[in-house]
């Protein structure tokens, strides 16, 4: 079926050829069999019918109509154009359908990118009111698997003593947390000295390979090879690095205590519940600017949470 409207470069005045001629034009064109499928529209009655039931992907016949305005529609010429019609519901079909996919990718990109947050490792299941909770991590200078093995990153060992690959904890409430730092990057001078002092800990003060200290001078030999900090508890405590000159760097995560390392001891008390952004504060994205891009703002490497409950 086709669609018919009105008027085209290509239709013809009615002054300009004889009423009788046309007429055998229109004779010609319904005998044309490359029009065989084609609806002729004789009438202002199947102008309306054609407008109101158009068709889909086709040519157009365009048929040129005079005296509508009137009411006394005359067959005037008749002409062949090109064009894409599609049915209302056709279009709404296609709106929905562009809609519905576009909804789709929406939700597998979010839960893609949840699915891509690490593991939280739970420190409260099994835990005793008024007891310690203790909690090992490592800091290493490249991952050395996943999808950034060049990358610093921090990983977490379970209450079972497995490493795994995050930075986010579970925590009880109001409860003491005696965290172990086993240090394995080397270090660099601090852009700001002021996280060079240990804030917020009990006592204010940390253990670096069990001397107790609450302050690393960043311009020593070492330097300090990362932080943690938790801004919103007012925890910072910087990590002494490893000498450069070491020989035994260990080369990929988990790493083992024979590979070149510092012990960093420190508590802290868990606030009442509630998550806890954490990070660290040296700029150790290496390759992105200033440092502060890539594993610094990928929870997992250089910042994650603590999810405190009750
Ligand atoms: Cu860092």
């Amino acid at each position: 079926m086709f669609f018919a409207t009105s008027s085209s470069g290509s239709s013809l005045h009615p002054q300009e050829r004889p009423g009788r001629r046309r007429e055998e034009e229109r004779a010609q064109l319904e005998r044309t069999p490359a029009f065989v499928d084609l609806e002729v529209v004789r009438d202002v009655g199947d102008l309306k019918r054609c407008l109101t039931n158009p068709g889909g992907l086709r040519n157009v016949l365009v048929f040129e109509m005079s005296g509508l305005a009137t009411g006394h529609p005359q067959f005037v010429g008749v002409g062949e154009t090109e064009g894409v019609q599609l049915a209302r519901s056709r279009r709404i079909a296609v709106v929905l359908a562009l809609l519905v996919l576009a909804l789709g990718m929406s939700v597998f990109t979010s839960m893609a990118f949840l699915r891509s947050n690490p593991p939280t490792v739970d420190f409260t299941s099994g835990h005793k009111a008024g007891e310690p909770v203790n909690m090992t991590v490592q800091t290493v200078g490249s991952i050395g698997f996943g999808p950034h093995p060049t990358w610093v990153s921090y990983l977490t060992m379970t209450p079972g003593g497995k490493w795994v690959h995050t930075t986010l904890w579970q925590l009880p409430a109001h409860t003491r947390v005696n965290v172990t730092i086993l240090q394995y990057d080397t270090g660099s001078p601090l852009r700001n000295q002021f996280i060079g002092h240990v804030t917020g800990t009990i006592g204010g003060t940390m253990t670096v390979n069990g001397r107790t200290t609450s302050l690393i001078n960043s311009y020593g030999a070492n330097g300090v090879g990362h932080t943690f900090t938790v801004p919103s508890l007012g925890i910072d405590v910087p990590l002494l690095g490893n000498l450069a000159s070491a020989k035994n760097f260990c080369g990929a995560a988990p790493c083992t205590t024979s590979s070149a390392h510092n012990v960093v001891k420190f508590s802290f008390m868990t606030p009442g519940p509630g998550e806890y952004p954490w990070q660290c504060f040296v700029p150790c994205g290496l390759g992105y600017l200033y440092g502060n891009g890539g594993p610094m703002q990928t929870i997992g490497y250089m910042d994650g949470f603590l999810d405190v409950v009750s």
